[in-house]
């Protein structure tokens, strides 16, 4: 080659190169985040070999499906603000609902990963319920379908429509409905719909993308078409091999006021809490029909990915929020820091990654935002704390975390702080962050099921001590070796509910409640153990049971401007001449001061006026979170727990 030549071939060499890094960033992965709520590994790629749940299944040979999962906090709000930003609970600052922290200080400071996504050259859209509450908030572009089909209810057949009233599910409404209806007759069945939209037209997207997919099902009310429900036989579905609390475990380690908030029996209906044979087949197999459903509404995303031409480019998640115990240790529900609590599914198919593949080793949540940006080559924050789970997608058998972490609190000043390793979960109650209340201890290897708690077994002592150590030491000293992790953020103040005071309505002076018609208003709700019921204009309060859970008579959607001589009067009559204690709350913006307690003197049936100062909750307020500036709602009981006997009569109650 002359010199001229091989300027020339070396210049067509430069263009080509050229040419290909610009097609390389056209080749940047998709990305389809598949988010489903209250689903624990209840599928047939889990095991669960009575689910049918074939297009999951079908991910999952495509992909890596991890076994041990687990999310940072059993519930909605606190595992999806922890996933989505990448950061554990105690940084979130956010329990339930969203905080007033994480909403006005952490997010603003830091993406959540569609928008991180966004940031970073990608086209990105959301679906259906993603966040917990503030869907207008999201920066992205949404879609969020209020209700089904020609419904304005969680339902679908005109008699729970019609029982759900203005709320749409509730005390008078079933846990669960067959209806024969199509799939857009539900939410679920809609945001599919609207994602396999937007998914056709990314043909003419140059734009890799980033969609999620947030489905609101098995989530309470178990509602799904019936052609799902006909894939079970009801007799044959599986029940729970450890359905009483664990032996020597606290009371608090559950609780029971899922099944309690909607009609139907609950915990309270049979002396040994639990449920009845074929009524817990009923229920399951409404959950497994929710799981069907959903796997039908997936099936549908990735067909459409095929269509589109873009699924041999696209890295698909598939997750919950976290797990749901189905009668196991007597609950039915979620927010504990048990196994059937914080284990959940996750799959993750990847171009040029292992298909087909099982990880048992332990991954967590909170590791999802770090390996979607490292599977998109895409800079993980440093501020982030998980770590990228890339290199189980190349050798899923690798050693990886020594540990998984998970925490719940049960109110304000108790918190259960979890530790997993591969043999054991060990668990530490705490007051108030330090103070150590009860612990628990499970071996994996001997009791799957979490059956008995053998923390206070002497033989045990050694084993305890050494997980507590771990458990201390906290999730850096978990991380997989080689791997750092230089995040260093602030502990976040105590959680103080986020509400959005665009939408607050002008407060009032006083609001008083009277109850002239057969409806209860919308303002109140009874939590289990109570019984409401409005007889001759007057408000009947029966106690039918004792309860453990601390919400009980509440009265919601207050909005008193509160002041030093606020009061709460009540025209009331006592019956039967019980004494009765009256225990209440007064809270604003979704924050709870500390029970206080005052004696209603009997009245033999006759009305009589009471006024109670409401100065001393404001104060409890005051101490713990900020000044009072409104009461949004107030909370109480009469004879709390053990002396549960009697019955309250309310003409009228007002708060000023
Ligand atoms: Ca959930």
């Amino acid at each position: 080659m002359n010199n001229i030549t091989t300027k020339l071939f070396l210049f067509f060499i430069a263009i080509i190169m050229l040419s290909c890094t610009q097609e390389k960033l056209y080749e940047k992965p998709n990305v389809l985040f598949i988010i489903s709520d209250d689903m624990r590994t209840e599928l047939n790629c889990y095991g669960a070999d009575y689910i049918h749940s074939p297009n999951i299944d079908n991910l999952a040979k495509n992909g890596v499906l991890f076994t041990n999962a687990y999310v940072q906090q059993a519930v909605c709000s606190a595992s999806r603000a922890s996933f989505l930003s990448g950061v554990r609970p105690n940084t979130t600052g956010t329990d339930y609902p969203y905080s007033k922290y994480f909403m006005n200080e952490f997010w603003p400071a830091h993406p959540m990963l569609a928008e991180y996504f966004e940031q970073n050259g990608y086209y990105t859209h959301t679906f259906g319920k993603i966040h917990h509450g503030p869907h207008d908030n999201l920066k992205t572009e949404h879609y969020f379908p209020k209700t089904g089909l020609n419904t304005g209810s969680y339902y679908a057949l005109p008699e729970n429509i019609e029982k759900g009233g203005k709320k749409g599910r509730g005390k008078e409404t079933p846990p669960y409905e067959c209806a024969d209806v199509p799939d857009e007759a539900y939410r679920d069945g809609l945001i599919a719909k609207e994602a396999v939209k937007i998914i056709s037209q990314q043909k003419e997207n140059d734009k890799p993308f980033f969609l999620a997919v947030g489905f609101v099902k098995p989530h309470l009310p178990f509602n799904a078409p019936k052609k799902y429900w006909d894939l079970y036989e009801e007799s044959e579905i599986p029940l729970s091999p450890n359905q009483y609390h664990p032996e020597n475990s606290p009371s608090y380690s559950t609780n029971h006021y899922a099944l309690a908030n909607y009609a139907g029996l609950n915990y309270y209906d049979s002396p040994d809490h639990v449920l009845p044979d074929n009524y817990q087949r009923k229920l399951i197999h409404a959950y497994a029909a929710c799981i069907s459903f959903i796997d039908a509404q997936v099936g549908k995303l990735i067909e459409s990915l095929k269509e589109t031409g873009k699924y041999d480019n696209t890295i698909i998640v598939f997750i919950s929020d976290h797990g749901w115990h189905l009668g196991d240790q007597q609950m039915w529900g979620k927010t504990t820091n048990f196994e059937n609590s914080t284990l959940a599914p996750l799959i993750v198919s990847a171009p040029g990654y292992e298909k087909g593949e099982r990880s048992t080793r332990l991954v967590e949540y909170v590791d999802l935002y770090a390996t979607l940006c490292d599977l998109a080559d895409i800079e993980i924050p440093e501020y982030t704390e998980g770590t990228s789970f890339k290199p189980l997608m190349e050798n899923p058998d690798r050693e990886w975390k020594t540990a998984s972490f998970s925490q719940f609190p049960r109110g304000r000043k108790m918190e259960g702080y979890s530790i997993r390793t591969a043999d054991y979960r060990y668990t530490e109650w705490r007051v108030r962050g330090e103070k150590v209340d009860s612990i628990e201890l499970y071996d994996h290897r001997k009791d799957a099921i979490e059956s008995v708690n053998i923390a206070y077994k002497k033989e045990n002592e050694s084993i305890v001590a050494e997980l507590s150590q771990r458990l201390n030491a906290g999730w850096k000293d978990a991380l997989p070796k080689g791997v750092l992790n230089n995040s260093n953020n602030p502990v976040a103040p105590p959680h103080v509910a986020y509400v959005d005071e665009k939408n607050r309505p002008k407060p009032r002076k006083e609001e008083t409640l009277s109850f002239t018609t057969g409806d209860l208003n919308d303002k109140w709700e009874q939590a289990e153990g109570y019984q409401l019921s409005v007889k001759n204009g007057l408000l009947h309060i029966d106690i039918e049971h004792p309860a453990n859970y601390w919400q009980k008579v509440s009265i919601k959607g207050l909005n008193v401007r509160a002041h030093k001589n606020s009061q709460l009067i009540m025209n009331y009559k006592t019956m039967d001449n019980t004494p009765l204690s009256f225990k209440y709350i007064a809270v604003s913006n979704g924050n709870w001061s500390q029970w206080l307690t005052r004696e209603l003197p009997v009245t033999n049936g006759e009305l009589k006026e009471l006024s109670i100062d409401l100065s001393e909750a404001m104060e409890q307020y005051e101490k713990e979170y900020e000044t009072m500036e409104y009461i949004t709602q107030f909370v109480f009981c009469i004879n709390p727990q053990e002396e549960y006997k009697g019955s309250l009569v309310l003409k009228s109650l007002t708060i000023w």
